[in-house]
């Protein structure tokens, strides 16, 4: 039973919408998004392709390697012989609201029906990528920067990605081993994962022991037949020639709306009833918002109307060197009771990073049979109690 290590999940009913249970796959209820600037490790979403591996310390060796060396590290090593660094980083599945994907038009989008929860901001700290590869002189050696994981498959092939050399060099791309100031969890990856600022989350390897320098891009199934925006005349991923389309990269901007919001799955949320905040009759929204790539996000708009006037949303956000933004951005944005309708109505929200990138109306034009990468205009509908 290969998911005999995978570790106890205390109170994951209330935490998350749970996905799949083996592998474990769950997304935060967006409440508990909002309610801190930095998820914890306990609501931290969870996407796993396979099972926890489980590792003992002592006989933890990081191999790096290109085709004509090897070398390897123990954990202390790594720990003791480079400076740490620490960065305030999003990590957002590229699948991350892949079920408002599925439309009658042009069919399902396949794959872990995620609502708006596949995301999280935490702080990471590590050694730089860099650093490794400069330390080994392995920089100047191949194009991409290749990363394996201990969890394996029965024969054996493990879970991989890879980036290419300019970003595996950039300042910030880590090799983490404390998430919020605490040891990783087994979930997000003890002891070692890598963490790519700015990049989907399938990138950011967890439990990864292995760092290949190569003129090639790993070959594993989530770099090649995976995580890629396939033509929308495709319908089914066999018909796919995935050679012709390139391994996704960097996020694109998006934001949704986390607060009203229900208990229920995200996913069958027809119509809200809430309450306007007593005191003083307003009714507050509050959400994420990400730039992608490191661009930073300018503002955040709400419409009352399917966009076509729109409001300006306070913003929550760190200072960050240019082109450096990795955390999220939260908002929040008070309604006032006069401007909400009595029927059921619709708030849509939508960001624009500060190179004007923004958000497409809806995911028509985006659609892709994998259903990733949706930044559409997230929507909710409510209803208020009177
Ligand atoms: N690394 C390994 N070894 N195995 C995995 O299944 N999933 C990837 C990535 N790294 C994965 C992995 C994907 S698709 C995502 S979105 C992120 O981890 C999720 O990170 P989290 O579970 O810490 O939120
Ligand atoms: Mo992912």
């Amino acid at each position: 039973d290969l998911f005999q290590y995978d570790p106890e999940r205390v109170n994951a009913n209330e935490t998350f919408f749970i996905r799949s249970q083996r592998p474990f796959n769950a997304e935060t209820k967006p409440n508990l998004l909002v309610s801190s600037f930095l998820t914890s490790v306990e609501n931290f979403y969870v996407r796993n392709h396979m099972h926890v591996p489980v590792v003992n310390i002592n006989e933890f060796k990081l191999e790096i390697r290109n085709e004509k060396s090897s070398r390897s590290l123990s954990y202390d090593d790594l720990v003791d012989k480079y400076k740490s660094h620490t960065i305030t980083s999003a990590v957002q599945c590229a699948g991350n609201r892949r079920a408002a994907m599925n439309n009658e038009h042009q069919g399902a989008a396949l794959g872990t029906q995620w609502y708006v929860g596949a995301i999280g901001n935490a702080r990471w700290t590590g050694v730089k990528l860099r650093d490794l590869l400069e330390s080994f002189g392995l920089d100047k050696e191949g194009k991409h920067v290749q990363f394996w994981g201990l969890d394996c498959d029965t024969s054996q092939r493990c879970y991989g990605a890879s980036i290419p050399m300019e970003k595996a060099l950039s300042e910030d791309v880590l090799l983490a081993y404390e998430m919020n100031g605490e040891l990783l969890s087994s979930d997000h990856g003890y002891p070692l994962r890598v963490i790519v600022p700015g990049t989907i989350g399938a990138r950011s390897v967890k439990w990864v022991n292995r760092i290949i320098v190569s003129d090639k891009e790993a070959d594993s199934h989530w770099q090649m037949s995976d995580y890629k925006i396939l033509p929308p005349s495709i319908k089914e991923p066999q018909q796919a020639d995935f050679d012709r389309v390139p391994a996704l990269q960097e996020s694109n901007v998006q934001s949704a709306i986390c607060s009203p919001s229900s208990d229920e799955d995200g996913n069958k949320i027809k119509v809200l009833s809430v309450k306007p905040n007593d005191k003083d009759k307003r009714l507050t929204v509050k959400g994420y918002a990400l730039g992608g790539g490191g661009r930073a996000i300018q503002n955040v708009q709400i419409s009352l109307d399917h966009g076509k006037t729109w409001f300006q949303a306070e913003l929550e956000q760190l200072a960050q060197p240019h082109m450096r933004a990795w955390s999220w951005t939260l908002w929040t944005y008070h309604i006032n009771a006069s401007d909400i309708p009595s029927k059921p109505f619709d708030i849509v929200c939508r960001a624009m990073d500060t190179h004007g990138n923004t958000q497409p109306d809806t995911p028509l034009g985006i659609w892709n049979v994998r259903g990733v990468m949706n930044n559409a205009w997230h929507k909710i509908t409510l209803q208020i109690d009177d």
